[in-house]
């Protein structure tokens, strides 16, 4: 509508998803003046689009969910353990009617283009309808994993079958009641979706090539008395988790791997396993992440424990990772994804001995047998942290693109801004702990620094804020000098762009943990910025 052309805001926050909606309600709270666009019909980012049977978060529900306002973690009660999409989805409405956000989002529209005025120190926004947003500051709330790697098998457009993508389900049921599937991929999403579908299919394959951790979930509903209990102590236990390496303080023992006896250290891990807490291995041991000898003690028990849940002995085997460190790859939870193997409508097909040579009309051709099948289901993942932000069309201060910028791998300063972009920030940027942590609690202190910088920006009358050209080169050095003294080094999965063909190889997330991210982090802003140039207003 005209009215909608050429709104001028004080900040444009794109994407309403877990990040934007924090940044919408964080701004507005402290008085700033928003605009949030989104692509899609509704908020809910990751968890509105995808919606494939058998979803669910692998981070415990009263865990994943928003600290910043206590009555918002009192009122709302998750039904299950470990929250459904479903659920997750109508928390994220809860929030936005909540707090009367709505009315500052303008859905079915994408940000194109954004373009930086030197002169003014504003952005310039085009949106997908043609109209325009004047801001002074970008929120880029767009997500780590927002846009799905394209699909790279040969003769994939040739299929005339059900064509599916977990990150593109569709909103009608789907039925694959007396069909032949295949499902592509055997990550997070590809576990999840293969263990619902494999429940009604005449026959479904299974295409693994490289074979993830998984663990059982043992989700159940939440009693009462455990939400009371779990609320009551709410504060203390978002305030460990803020401080912790995975945002969930997961209990460490503070000891190396070796340094206890063999019967200790199974017993810590039955623990764990028998608890369904998969980020609980990464920090049980000082040096799981770091030594190879402890890293493969964790590798060894869950071997095991897929050889305890798959009959025959020899597809067990082929089930089990090798090749990359444990941690270096997503381990997943599952509700029973290694016992379909047992069933006699699900086949594994093991790609790495038999890779896919093309997909045809009818299914899908390996260099050992012709697969015919009447739905594939592509989870093939994600072009992770920087898909989304490049497919914006976005120039900085010196005329590059953002794409440019980010040609020979991507790089950030504290993950929050990229040198060349000013008055540009990111949420779960390349180097910020994002991915790697319960991304609520990530998410939560990305954007109240942010929050913070805007108003201390006011306060101060800055009205340009960049980060330098050698704090990027510093904190991208740091985030790889210690990868680099983990098992990070060796992986080859999409946490160094290793799954998008051409992507440069660069450690995506920061390794080192969210609390000492947010320590860094708080330094910095009470250090005046350090590492940032903050230009202020010329008086006339
Ligand atoms: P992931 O974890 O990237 O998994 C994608 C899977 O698809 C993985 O097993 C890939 O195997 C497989 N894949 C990708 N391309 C191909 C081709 N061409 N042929 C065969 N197999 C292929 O994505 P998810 O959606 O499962 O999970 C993403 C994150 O969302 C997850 O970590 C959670 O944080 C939530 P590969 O490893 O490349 O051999």
């Amino acid at each position: 509508s005209a009215a909608r052309e050429g709104t001028r805001t004080d900040v444009l926050v794109v994407g309403a998803g877990f990040a934007g909606l924090a940044a919408l309600a964080m701004l507005h709270r402290e008085g700033f003046d928003v605009v949030g666009v989104e692509r899609e019909h509704e908020v809910g980012g990751t968890w509105y689009v995808n919606r494939y049977p058998g979803l669910r978060c692998d981070v415990e529900s009263m865990h994943y969910s928003y600290s910043w306002d206590d009555d918002l973690q009192q009122e709302w009660t998750w039904s299950e353990r470990y929250a459904s999409q479903p659920e997750i989805l109508s928390y994220a409405r809860h929030v936005v009617d909540r707090f009367d956000l709505r009315r500052d989002i303008r859905f079915d529209t994408a940000v194109t283009a954004l373009r930086f005025d030197p002169v003014h120190d504003r952005w310039a926004a085009t949106l997908s309808d043609g109209s325009t947003v004047d801001a002074q500051w970008v929120v880029l709330a767009t997500g780590a994993l927002s846009t799905p790697k394209p699909i790279d098998i040969p003769g994939a457009e040739e299929f005339r079958g059900e064509v599916l993508h977990t990150a593109e389900w569709p909103h009608e049921p789907v039925s694959f009641a007396g069909k032949r599937v295949a499902v592509i991929g055997t990550g997070s999403s590809g576990i999840q979706v293969a263990t619902e579908i494999a429940k009604d299919a005449e026959h479904l394959y299974v295409l693994q090539r490289t074979p993830s951790y998984s663990m059982p979930a043992r989700n159940r509903p939440l009693t009462p008395d455990e939400v009371a209990r779990w609320k009551a102590r709410y504060p203390d236990i978002r305030e460990a988790g803020r401080h912790s390496l995975d945002g969930l303080a997961s209990p460490m023992t503070g000891k190396n791997a070796f340094e206890v006896d063999e019967h200790e250290r199974r017993a810590r891990y039955e623990e764990i396993y028998r608890a369904g807490l998969p980020f609980a291995f990464f920090g049980v041991f000082d040096d799981v992440l770091v030594d190879d000898d402890a890293n493969r003690s964790v590798e060894e028990f869950l071997a095991e424990k897929i050889r305890e849940r798959v009959d025959d002995p020899a597809l067990a085997e082929k089930l089990i990772p090798s090749g990359a460190p444990f941690g270096t790859r997503r381990s997943c939870l599952d509700s029973g994804y290694y016992e379909i193997f047992n069933q006699r409508n699900v086949t594994l097909v093991a790609l790495r001995e038999s890779p896919i040579v093309s997909i045809t009309p009818r299914g899908i051709d390996t260099t050992r047998e012709s697969l015919t099948v009447d739905a594939i289901v592509y989870a093939t993942g994600y072009d992770a942290f920087t898909g989304t932000p490049t497919a914006i069309d976005i120039v900085g201060a010196e005329g590059a693109t953002l794409a440019e910028t980010w040609a020979d791998g991507a790089r950030s300063y504290l993950g929050l801004m990229v040198a060349g972009f000013p008055n540009l920030f990111l949420v779960t940027g390349p180097q910020s702990p994002s991915v790697l942590s319960n991304v609520i609690v990530s998410i939560e202190q990305h954007v109240e620094w942010i929050t913070r910088a805007l108003a201390d920006a006011r306060r101060d009358g800055v009205v340009r804020m960049e980060a330098t050209r050698d704090a990027e080169q510093e904190w991208v050095d740091h985030t790889r000098a210690v990868a680099e003294s983990t098992v990070y080094r060796d992986a080859s999965s999409w946490y160094v762009g290793a799954n998008v063909a051409g992507k440069p190889r660069v450690v995506l997330p920061y390794v080192g943990g969210v609390g000492g991210f947010r320590e860094r982090c708080e330094e910095v802003a009470a250090d005046g910025y350090r590492g940032f140039a903050r230009r202020v207003r010329e008086l006339a």
